[in-house]
């Protein structure tokens, strides 16, 4: 799932804009003035956003990629986790510039930590120019309980930092490690927003007055400490259990705005998202989103860029659980892909939610039960030309006779929202895609798009964290004018990196 490995926000058509003036090779270029929004793309330009670059860790003009494996051995402990960095070239991405980074393992006897590199995401937290890795990770701390963390490796000319930053942890219970990293109260600098709050280690009760989660404002220092942090509801009036939490600019106004997947109380198998704009004074609530039937859009995963290069970043929910009894009335079978417009005040007044599945027209396949789309969205501009487009997996569809073989599909942007036009669909019996497919390789868990070599055109990158029993593997795919091909893909897994493979679900997180 790419659940939390990327938002691409309106800040990478400024980053783009940068590099296409040629001033990014160097770290220091980093620093220089948000560009105007009248100079990127003309009218109709995102805002930029003020989150600073978010994917290039060592600060040469050239986006970088973290693969996580969060159950790799470290020493003799299992599931310590570990984050295999692929850094960008003008030649893409190679083997040869990497860098290995295991997670903390066991600090003392009375602990456990493991499971680092789940959840990757980047932003630049401490505001050095260089964009920083954050994971989360479980860990049992002495004598308190179980509960999940979030880590920073920081960025540098060198690369990332080889040891972690511990920046929260929480009891688990309502929360399970979800997080996100946004410019939440416009000041510029990137905020992490997680689903937790620390009242909950003071012992208070979770009850209806405890806040739904934090916000640690950045910058950061380089102990971890916020410039400040505070509490928020999502909604106090009818507040529901929260799954997953993703943000983006819908509204247009330069600052990251939170959809927040959640599921009623009283109904376990229903899926909602909650929009909450971001500001100075902290959030305003909008309530959950609705297609064009006036049903609840809800799912596993969420996404937001401007796909139709409006101004407004746009919604993608991955629904890829078609199992619910709550949503059978939607066009859900095999999963799908909800797409939520942004505008002015949210959401588009004037455009209408789709929804898309393997039975809308000019999508390739059919839907089946169980084929899992919408799981691992990645958002991106895989062909330059400034509408964003959507990789999504299927990782249980089934072909040649193969049950969960899993594949990939890209749909596009356009002035008319996604489309299935022009799409672009790999597995690995795609001629020119190394490997080859069987049965529950579940090809297509998570995706990327990343612009390795920084010409304005994003790659994909597939994790497939069930391939071979479960020790995983990652896909690498360039792209042209014309999208994403399988000319010149590779792949590779843990061993590759030096890592013990066995178990280690290479590939189950990826960030840019
Ligand atoms: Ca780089
Ligand atoms: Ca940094
Ligand atoms: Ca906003
Ligand atoms: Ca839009």
């Amino acid at each position: 799932m790419a659940s939390h490995s990327h938002r691409r926000t309106p800040l990478t058509r400024r980053r783009r804009l940068v590099l296409a003036t040629g001033v990014a090779v160097v770290a220091g270029a980093l620093a220089v003035p948000a560009v105007n929004a009248a100079t990127e793309a003309g009218a109709g330009a995102a805002t930029p956003s003020a989150e600073r670059l978010h994917d290039d860790f060592n600060g040469d003009g050239y986006p970088d990629l973290a693969i996580g494996a969060p159950g790799t051995t470290v020493n003799t402990q299992a599931g310590a986790g570990s984050v295999s960095v692929l850094y960008g070239s003008a030649s893409g991405l190679s083997m040869s510039r990497r860098q290995v980074l295991k997670g903390p393992g066991v600090p003392d006897p009375e602990s456990w930590e493991g499971l680092y590199g789940t959840n990757l995401q980047s932003a630049d937290l401490d505001g050095d120019g260089y964009a920083d890795l954050l994971s989360s990770l479980k860990a049992y701390v002495m004598d308190v309980e179980d509960g999940y963390a979030v880590e920073v490796n920081w960025g540098g000319p060198n690369g990332l930092s080889a040891t972690s930053t511990r920046l929260t942890w929480a009891p688990m219970g309502p929360w399970s490690g979800q997080f996100t990293v946004g410019d939440v109260d416009g000041d510029k600098h990137p905020d992490l927003v997680t689903l937790s709050n620390d009242t909950w280690m003071s012992g208070e009760p979770d009850g209806a007055d405890s806040p739904d989660g934090t916000v640690f404002h950045g910058p950061f220092d380089r102990d971890g400490g916020p410039a400040k942090k505070d509490y928020f509801r999502i909604n106090p009036e009818d507040p529901q259990n929260y799954q997953g939490i993703t943000a983006g600019d819908v509204n247009g106004d330069g600052i990251a705005d939170l959809a927040v997947q959640s599921t009623f109380v009283d109904e376990s198998d229903s899926r909602g998202v909650e929009l909450l704009l971001g500001g100075a004074d902290g959030f305003t609530y909008k309530g959950m989103l609705k297609d064009a039937q006036g049903r609840l859009v809800g799912g596993e995963d969420v996404e937001v860029g401007d796909l139709n290069k409006d101004g407004y970043g746009d919604i993608v929910v991955g629904h890829s659980s078609d199992s619910y009894d709550s949503d059978v009335e939607l066009p859900t079978k095999g999963g799908a892909l909800a797409v939520v417009y942004g505008g002015p005040g949210g959401v588009s007044s004037t455009r209408k939610p789709v929804w898309i599945n393997q039975d809308t027209a000019g999508v390739p396949g059919a839907a089946e039960r169980g084929d899992g789309m919408g799981s691992g969205l990645s958002i991106g501009d895989t062909n330059g030309d400034g509408y964003l487009d959507v990789a999504t997996g299927l990782p249980g569809e089934d072909f040649d006779g193969l049950t969960d073989a899993g594949t990939v599909l890209v749909l596009r942007g356009s002035a008319n929202g996604l489309t299935a036009t022009g799409y672009k669909a790999f597995s690995q019996n795609t001629s020119g895609v190394p490997g080859t497919a069987e049965k529950l390789d579940r090809f297509g868990a998570e995706t990327a798009l990343v612009d390795a070599n920084a010409d304005k055109k994003d790659g994909l990158v597939v994790g497939d964290p069930a391939e071979n029993a479960g020790n995983g593997s990652v896909w690498v795919f360039s792209a042209t004018s014309a999208g994403i091909t399988a000319n010149g893909s590779f792949s590779f897994g843990s061993a590759t990196m030096g890592l013990p493979a066995t178990g280690a679900k290479f590939g189950a997180s990826l960030a840019d």
